[in-house]
């Protein structure tokens, strides 16, 4: 497998590029069309004001993110369908073991679908509970400019095009920094019709210590 890093990346910030080929690609994309048949996307909004996301989300496994007027949280049950989120798939499970190289299976996998136009702005990932589990991201659909920096808002940042297949892990250092999607760009991918147009991440967290 080719890993990319780069002295100009926070340590930790491990690149795969093409690490799924075009049939795994479309086997995650129709195990990703059932699920979200079960659990559909919401449209996360942002605590206190109400804005909302500009990214759809949905999740898989014991828990799920989601932000709402009250709040960031996990929590066990879809906020609009009130049901339990629908398991994680094996596929998913797998790349874990193979690229996160963490004892505990993850918890979470967020599910984030970017329309053109859509973004999600400098963040750094904090309501789990144990920040030295590792986050990793597969990238599906349409290409995207990702951005990282450092664990200040304002430190310097550089930029990374991720695109359909590429598998990105998050470790170490990197998993406090800020990061975010600038944009994506549209056509230059496919997803199913089910879905739509865009681009599909999904992030694989460990919530819980351990
Ligand atoms: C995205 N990714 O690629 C947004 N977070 O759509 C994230 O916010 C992210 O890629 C934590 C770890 C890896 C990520
Ligand atoms: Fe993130």
């Amino acid at each position: 497998m080719t890993e990319i890093s780069s002295p100009d990346w926070p340590q930790g910030l491990r690149l795969f590029p093409a690490a799924l080929d075009a049939v795994a690609q479309a086997e995650l994309l129709d195990a990703v069309v059932e699920l979200i048949g079960e659990a559909p996307f919401f449209t996360p909004r942002m605590p206190r004001w109400g804005r909302p996301f500009s990214v759809r989300m949905s999740n898989f496994g014991p828990l799920g993110w989601v932000s709402d007027i009250s709040g960031y949280r996990y929590q066990r049950h879809h906020p609009e369908t009130d049901r339990p989120w629908p398991p994680m798939p094996q596929a998913l499970l797998e790349l874990w073991d193979t690229f996160a190289r963490w004892p505990a299976p993850p918890q979470a996998a967020l599910v984030n679908h970017y329309r053109p136009g859509a973004r999600m702005s400098l963040h750094v990932d904090r309501d789990e509970r144990d920040l030295r589990a590792p986050i990793l991201s597969i990238s599906l659909g349409d290409d995207a400019l990702f951005r990282i920096g450092g664990p200040q808002r304002r430190d310097p940042t550089c930029s990374l095009r991720l695109r359909a297949g590429d598998i990105l892990l998050m470790a170490g250092a990197a998993r406090r920094c800020h990061h975010g999607i600038d944009r994506i760009y549209p056509g230059t991918a496919r997803l199913p019709r089910a879905i739509g147009e865009g681009r599909i991440n999904i992030t694989l967290r460990r919530v819980d210590k351990g």
